[in-house]
Order: C-alpha cells, then sequence, then structure tokens
C-alpha cells in the first residue's frame, strides 16, 4: 500500500495545475492489472491533441502531443483481462504507451508455469508486433522489447529508443523486463523463503539489480566503493529523519487532543465520587498508550459516559462536547473529497428548467437526444463521445447519428467491444482535461467496466485528497425489454458499488438531456441510465434545450395525491403513471414521485414532505428484491426520518428474484406492471379500510 502514488493535478479550488511542465502520475490503486484500462485513455489523449487542430490552445495538458503514457505491471498480471484488453486497444488506438513488464517469475508464490503459455509473455506477445516498415508509415502494432533488470545500460538504450519512438510516431513499446528479484516478500507472513528453492535465492542475490547497479557505477568510475557507502548512509539518515518528521507532523494533534482528554477525564474523576477510581483507570490506560490514535481517546470518552449516564455533572456536560467535536471533525476528515466541493460542483450548477412554446415541436426521444449532444459538442471543444457503434453509426439507437460527419471521429468515434477500457479510456482522457462522454451500450454490460468504476473512478478524488479528478460522464441504456439480456435493471449492485459517482436514472429522453447539460457543466463523474424502450416515444422538444439544466438530486412530483406515496424512477415511471390512472377511478389518490437521481438521492427531503400528507407510501423499481426498493426506503424512513408519519407498513415492488424472461409474458411476469402496481397500492389502502376497498381478488 506504500507504493500506491501519484502526483497533484488539480488545486484545492479544483483547478487543474499545468501538465506540461512536470511529470504526472495517475493515482495508482491495489487491484492488479486495474491501471491498464486508463492508461488506454492517458495514452490516446496525445493522438487527439496531436490530431485535433482545435485543441493547440490546451498547451497546459498537452504540448503537441508529445507526451508519452509509462505503464508498468508485474508478469503474473498479465494474466487478467484488463491487460490484454488495454494493449488491443492501445494497438488500435496507435496511442503512445510504453509498457514495462517487470518479470520476476513469480505472482506472490505462484511461478510463470501457471500464469500464462509458453511461461514467457515476451513469445506471446509477438502478435502484437507491428510489420517492420518506417516509422512514419507504419500501420498498427508495437514495438516489442526485451532486455534484463540488472544490465543498466541496455535499460537505458532500450527506453530511450522505446521512448523516442513513441513521443515521434505514436508507436507504443512492450517491453519485457526479465531477471527481476523480489528483494522483500509480498508481506510480512508470505517471506518468499518459503516458495522459493536456495539455488533461486542465491541467483536472485547475485542478480539483484541494485546491488548490480551499485557496481556498474564503481566499475564505471561513475563513484568508488567509499563513495557510495558514504551516500547511502547520508541517504540513510535522511530518509530516518524524514521519517521522523513526518510521524511527528501525524502525531502532533493527536497528542494534544488526548491531553485534552486526559484533562477532561481527571476533571470528571474528581467530580464523580462513585465512580472516581473506575474513570481514573479510563485514564491512565490511555495516558499509557505509546502511539495513541484518535479512536483511543473516543474510546476512553465513550467508557467514562457510559459509566457516568446517571450522573449529570457540568464535567461529564464538558466530555460530551469534546466527544461530539472530535466525531464531527473525524467523520468531515474521512468523508472528505467524495465528491467535489468547487464552485464546479455539478450539485452547484444553476438549474434551468425546460421551456416550451405553441411551436415547440414533438419529436422521437433520440431526436431531442441527438440535438442535445450536438449543442455540447458545438460549445465544448473537449467533449468527445466514444463508445460501440457510436461513431459511424451514431449509437445504436441513434442519439449520436450525424455527429460524427459534424464533428469527426476525433470528437465522435467508434470503438471494440472492450467496455472496461472504454470506462479506462473516459477515465484516462479526463485526467487529461477532456470531457468524455464513454457510452457502455446497455447496461447489463455495464458489469464489465463495473471493477474500473468501483475501484478506480469512484473515489479517484476520495484517495487522493482532493488532487486528482476524473470528470467522465458514463452513458448507457437499460430496464425494461423483453428477454434475459439488454433488459436487466441490477441498480443495486451498481449504485452500491460506485459511491463517488452521481447516478441519475432520467424517465425520459428530455430529462437525460437536462441531466447531460448539467454534468458537463460539473467536474464530478456520473451514470446516465437512459430508458431503453424510450428512443422512439414522442417528446416536446424544449425551446431551450441547450440552456436547460435539471438539478441532481431533486425528485420530481409527476402526479399530486393524497392518499400514498409512490415513488419510483426510469422505466417504471410510465407504468406506475398508468396504475395511478386506474387507482384513481376507484377513488385512490396516489402521488407519484420520479426521484430522478438515485445517488444523491432527494437532497431536499421532498418524500418525506409527501409522506406527511399521505402516511403511506409504496417504491417501485425493476430491480431485484431488497435491491434499489430497500436502497429508496432506508434513504426516505431512516434517513429523512419518515418512519413516524406511517400510517400503514412501508411497502417495495420490484422485479423477481431471476433475470427478465423471454418475451413479452415473460417481462409481465418478471417485473412490475400496470396490474402489481396497482394492486400492491390497493392492498395497502385495503388493509386501512377493508369495508371502502373490498377484496378484488
Ligand atoms: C485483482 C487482484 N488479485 C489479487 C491481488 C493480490 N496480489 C497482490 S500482488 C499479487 C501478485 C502480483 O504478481 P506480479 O504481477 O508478478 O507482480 P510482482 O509483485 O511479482 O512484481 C497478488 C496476487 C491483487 N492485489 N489484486
Ligand atoms: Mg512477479
Amino acid at each position: 500500500m506504500t507504493g500506491h502514488f501519484s502526483t497533484q493535478l488539480i488545486d484545492a479550488d479544483g483547478n487543474w495545475l499545468k501538465q506540461t511542465d512536470r511529470y504526472n502520475s495517475s493515482a495508482d490503486i491495489a487491484p492488479t492489472a486495474a491501471q491498464m484500462p486508463r492508461s488506454v485513455g492517458l495514452a490516446l489523449a496525445s493522438v487527439l491533441y496531436r490530431k485535433n487542430a482545435e485543441l493547440k490552445g490546451f498547451d497546459s495538458f498537452s504540448n503537441n502531443g508529445n507526451e508519452i503514457t509509462w505503464i508498468s505491471i508485474g508478469n503474473a498480471s498479465t494474466a487478467e483481462g484488463h491487460f490484454w484488453e488495454a494493449v488491443n486497444a492501445i494497438g488500435v488506438l496507435h496511442a503512445p504507451a510504453i509498457i514495462s513488464i517487470y518479470d520476476d517469475g513469480y505472482g506472490i508464490s505462484v511461478p510463470n508455469e501457471f500464469q500464462m503459455v509458453k511461461e514467457n509473455i515476451y513469445a506471446i506477445l509477438q502478435g502484437f508486433q507491428r510489420v517492420p516498415c518506417p516509422a512514419e508509415q507504419c500501420d498498427r502494432g508495437y514495438d516489442i522489447y526485451q532486455v534484463p533488470a540488472w544490465d543498466y545500460p541496455a535499460l537505458l538504450r532500450t527506453y530511450q529508443e522505446a521512448a523516442d519512438t513513441a513521443r515521434k510516431y505514436h508507436i507504443p513499446a512492450l517491453v519485457h523486463v526479465t531477471d527481476a528479484t523480489q528483494p522483500q516478500g509480498h508481506s510480512t507472513s508470505g517471506s518468499q523463503e518459503r516458495y522459493k528453492s536456495k539455488e533461486r535465492l542465491e541467483w536472485e542475490y547475485d542478480l539483484d539489480c541494485l546491488r548490480r547497479f551499485r557496481q556498474y557505477l564503481i566499475d564505471n568510475n561513475v563513484a568508488t566503493d567509499e563513495q557510495l557507502s558514504e551516500f547511502e548512509a547520508e541517504d540513510k539518515k535522511t530518509v530516518e529523519q524524514a521519517r521522523k518528521k513526518a510521524w511527528e507532523s501525524f502525531q502532533g494533534p493527536i497528542k494534544e487532543f488526548v491531553k485534552t482528554t486526559s484533562q477532561r477525564l481527571s476533571e470528571l474523576a474528581a467530580s464523580a465520587s462513585t465512580q472516581k477510581v473506575e474513570i481514573e483507570a479510563i485514564n491512565n490506560r490511555l495516558v499509557s498508550i505509546q502511539d495513541p490514535i484518535f479512536s483511543d481517546a473516543a474510546s476512553a470518552i465513550h467508557q467514562a459516559l457510559v459509566l457516568t449516564k446517571d450522573h449529570p455533572t457540568e464535567s461529564r456536560k464538558a466530555l460530551v462536547n469534546l466527544s461530539t467535536s472530535l466525531e464531527t471533525e473525524r467523520q468531515a476528515y474521512y468523508n472528505k473529497f467524495l465528491f467535489s466541493d468547487s464552485a464546479r460542483s455539478p450539485l452547484k450548477v444553476k438549474p434551468v428548467e425546460a421551456k416550451y412554446s405553441e411551436g415547440s415541436p414533438t419529436l422521437m426521444g433520440f431526436e431531442v437526444l441527438n440535438k442535445a449532444f450536438d449543442e455540447i459538442l458545438a460549445r465544448q471543444p473537449l467533449m468527445v463521445a466514444f463508445g460501440e457503434d457510436v461513431g459511424h453509426l451514431g449509437d445504436v439507437n441513434q442519439a449520436f447519428r450525424g455527429l460524427q460527419e459534424k464533428y469527426g471521429p476525433l470528437r465522435v468515434s467508434d470503438t471494440g467491444i472492450r467496455e472496461a477500457t472504454i470506462l479506462g479510456q473516459a477515465i484516462g482522457l479526463a485526467l487529461r482535461g477532456f470531457r468524455p462522454i464513454a457510452e457502455i451500450q446497455y447496461l447489463d454490460y455495464l458489469l464489465y467496466a463495473l471493477q474500473t468504476m468501483a475501484d478506480d473512478l469512484s473515489n479517484l478524488r476520495w484517495r487522493t485528497a482532493g488532487r486528482q479528478q476524473a470528470p467522465v460522464i458514463i452513458r448507457t441504456r437499460g430496464h425494461r425489454l423483453e428477454g434475459i439480456f439488454h433488459s436487466g435493471s441490477p441498480m443495486a449492485g451498481i449504485i452500491n458499488l460506485i459511491r463517488g459517482i452521481h447516478v441519475a436514472v432520467p424517465r425520459n429522453m428530455t430529462q437525460a438531456a437536462g441531466f447531460y447539460n448539467t454534468l458537463i457543466e460539473g467536474d464530478d463523474p456520473a451514470l446516465v441510465v437512459e430508458v431503453l424502450n424510450g428512443y422512439r416515444l414522442k417528446e416536446r422538444l424544449p425551446d431551450n434545450l441547450a440552456e436547460f439544466k435539471l438539478p441532481l438530486g431533486v425528485p420530481e412530483v409527476l402526479r399530486e395525491g393524497k392518499d400514498l406515496t409512490l415513488v419510483t424512477y426510469g422505466a417504471t415511471v410510465r407504468i406506475a403513471q398508468q396504475a395511478a390512472e386506474r387507482l384513481a377511478q376507484v377513488g385512490i389518490d396516489v402521488e407519484l414521485i420520479d426521484v430522478q437521481t438515485l445517488l444523491p438521492f432527494d437532497l431536499n427531503h421532498m418524500i418525506v414532505d409527501s409522506l406527511k400528507k399521505t402516511s403511506r407510501v409504496l417504491f417501485v423499481d425493476e430491480d431485484m428484491p431488497g435491491g434499489t426498493t430497500a436502497y429508496m426506503m432506508q434513504e426516505v424512513l431512516e434517513k429523512q426520518g419518515g418512519y413516524p408519519w406511517l400510517d400503514s407498513a412501508p411497502r417495495t415492488l420490484s422485479a423477481a428474484n431471476h433475470r427478465p424472461a423471454y418475451g413479452t409474458d415473460g417481462d409481465y411476469y418478471s417485473k412490475p406492471n400496470a396490474e402489481s402496481i396497482f394492486n400492491a397500492v390497493y392492498e395497502i389502502m385495503r388493509e386501512s379500510d377493508p369495508n371502502r376497498f373490498p377484496a378484488i381478488l
């Protein structure tokens, strides 16, 4: 974990720092090969900055696309799918990346024979080798090198050549660094003596590249043995001093707080005659901790407060205050940076309502989106859109129709079928200033990209304490369709894994356009799930489509009612509307609320306000039972304090516990429909007034 490096890319106000006058390192993560997807975008950015003449002014991000992306990966991690997907994508994109594979023959204890065919990554990468040709005319493919880790001059030569070619011609390179050794075990409990032979360990000692490099310096008269020993001693001292300084600055505020806590505990002990001895013991235990942390103090305070709960005194009150302020301060410290709090946070984008006039035309849903994307591409030169079939075809549902022709293939482009690296392409581009809209063709296939969303994108700002950001917009479509695939709505799986990404679930394409307009102004990542069966439904085009912006976290009351609050989103909104009309005919007045965004969820607690009026609630969606309906229920009952306002048990109605079954009937019996929503509402009402609402079945 101590090897997770990164450099600062944005300042405290969220402004990009200049990237061309320094080396930049995108924040590392622990899953092996998970760095690969984002490197696709980091490398591709150089291609776009070089080839798109309109971007010449963005010189704080690029100097004519001369930047190379350096990627490193261990030998065993090349067995991961992400590695192969990224290597292929980088090759296809002709992107200047240099991929180093450090080969120590093992992945922790598992040797290469269990990692890759032929036990040799160099041998199996040969198919990626470019056809010999002058670099200027070269078609896609890599330069592939092999070099031992202990041979310093050979490493210099190899990397210089690879870098020159990559920088000048945007030809990527794969460098297989052999004979790497493992100076330490993987962890304190995984010492390599347990799985390596004596001969192997001797071989590693002999070929240790640090020892070899030292000898190289001596042999080439760069420094003498004595000088190097002196340098090493000095270095040790410097590092030890830095360690001490860092530790002291970390411990300073904690020790200060422990001191205050100890004083308060002494005061409490003095004021509490019966618990004096026990409180003093708590205090003594706290102050005797050699390297305390804040939670040691929190725990001591808690014990003392429990002991004295029946004896309120002034000194106890002081301790309560100390406890509250510590908790608030620590929670704020650890929760900070999940989202942007800059002036450009999408939550601060000023909403603009859609305006309609008599002349507002009625279009198909996809045409509304098509116009919205056209407007965004026209006003935002760093916006790029890509995905499977997005370029030439204009996406499978036509929202990008004609836009590649209009804006060129550098801005609207096709990708291979490679969801993880489509997402990674977006992250890398966003890290270098672009505003990507990455399309994942169907919600079901977002799962291929979910690891990258969960482990990399969603926590990027948080794990760098606000020093890096990637405002990626992920566009996908899903929910209702008929059949086992292209029809799922696994929203809970998604929203529970990507805290740190906003999630919008617009009910139609106009609402979707409103969210895209907001998100492209913001600096946070977001996912927008469009309703798959809505592209060919008619919608009225707002007169102010380009300006229209929807706020995140603000539900919309689509139908006012006094008997029951029906909370839903996305594709079930239309079905809920039908059910509400039918319920009105039997005297049940439903208040229908479209939550619009799942993350954030109803920031102003509109839903609990509705409950105060109706005192009954039903949550509906197409996710699994206990999925997003349960999430919404927890938000409303627990966070918003909805429970005391209820006169009936709260209920959820979701899809069945399996994938949607085939055909119209399969869909009907797998997901909520107008009848099942009607029945769920009717049952709640019947329970409260059986005479007025006699059984239907
Ligand atoms: C996805 C994932 N699986 C497992 C691990 C646990 N793990 C950490 S390092 C490692 C071995 C990596 O070997 P290699 O890629 O050869 O790199 P090396 O440490 O040998 O340089 C494993 C399995 C992980 N971090 N991520
Ligand atoms: Mg290894």
